[in-house]
């Protein structure tokens, strides 16, 4: 249809942008930086979320370009705040966390334009997050997980994202080069009520414990209510995303909150 043959100029014509949702410390609320969330401005349709847009740009091969320029515009981004930030440095850099998709994984240029993007920006790796999907290394080869590996090594974040969705196997975690689990809305969904149900509460604290004990940092997805971040809290989470403390908006939103609480 119509977005399949206006998909390949969109990234040449400036179609694409991108908003920013804030992630917050679960212990202070302070805000630690922000996932980037690409969206593209259809000169008919209007504004078109990633589900929109992305399967069909990873089935033509745009999505490595598409990718390419999300990393870019968002590590710029990362830099700008820096700077309006500086004040702050106890705190650290704002961070940026960037999707990836499975097809950027196997793009063998992944770590040279991950390099060059960080070196032309002048932002450190420990400022920058991958997420790539629980599913996408669900029986990774070595293969796929050597450029991970490599910019894990660099101090690149990895994060797996969606985690709890796929068929995990927790003891798989150990091989991967993952610093961050991002827990899905699900299970911030199950917190609803407090107290939350106790099977939910404890499958939770499982997660969250396997995680510390392998030195792996825990992000909750979906946040809405004041109720489900102090339950999160309580149970150890780190760091927490979602409405109840801002929806995904333009950089400018970032930099109000960011700048109050420093
Ligand atoms: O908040 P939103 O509806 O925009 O996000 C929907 C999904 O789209 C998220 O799961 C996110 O992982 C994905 N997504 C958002 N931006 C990007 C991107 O730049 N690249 C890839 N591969 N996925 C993205
Ligand atoms: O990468 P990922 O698929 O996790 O992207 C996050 C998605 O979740 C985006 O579509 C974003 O707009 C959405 N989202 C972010 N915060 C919330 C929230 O608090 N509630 C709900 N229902 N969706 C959220
Ligand atoms: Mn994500
Ligand atoms: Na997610």
């Amino acid at each position: 249809h119509g977005l399949t043959t206006a998909l390949p100029t969109a990234l040449e014509r400036g179609e694409f942008f991108i908003e920013y949702q804030p992630l917050v410390h679960l212990g202070d609320g302070s805000v630690r930086g922000a996932e980037a969330l690409v969206r593209w401005l259809h000169p008919q349709h209007g504004v078109l979320g990633p589900d929109r847009f992305i399967p069909l740009a990873e089935h033509t091969g745009l999505i490595v370009p598409l990718g390419r320029w999300v990393l870019e515009q968002s590590v710029r981004q990362a830099r700008e705040w820096r700077e309006l930030r500086g004040g702050a440095e106890a705190m650290g850099p704002l961070r940026i966390n960037v999707n990836l998709s499975p097809c950027q994984l196997t793009h063998p240029g992944l770590v040279q334009d991950t390099v060059d993007i960080l070196e032309r920006t002048g932002v450190e790796p420990d400022a920058l997050c991958l997420e790539v999907t629980e599913s996408a290394l669900i029986g990774a080869d070595d293969d796929l997980l050597k450029p991970l590996r490599r910019l894990a090594e660099m101090g690149v974040d990895i994060a797996l994202d969606d985690f709890g969705t796929g068929y995990s196997n927790l003891a798989n975690l150990r091989r991967l080069p993952v610093s961050i689990l991002k827990l899905d809305r699900s299970f911030t969904q199950s917190m609803q009520q407090f107290p939350a149900d106790p099977v939910d509460l404890k499958i939770v604290e499982g997660i969250v414990s396997l995680a510390h004990s392998l030195d792996l940092a825990v992000t909750v997805e979906g946040v809405e209510t004041g109720a489900q971040a102090e339950q999160l809290r309580i149970l150890g989470c780190d760091t927490a995303q979602g409405w109840y403390y801002a929806r995904p908006g333009p950089p400018e939103r970032l930099h109000e909150l960011a700048l109050v609480d420093a």
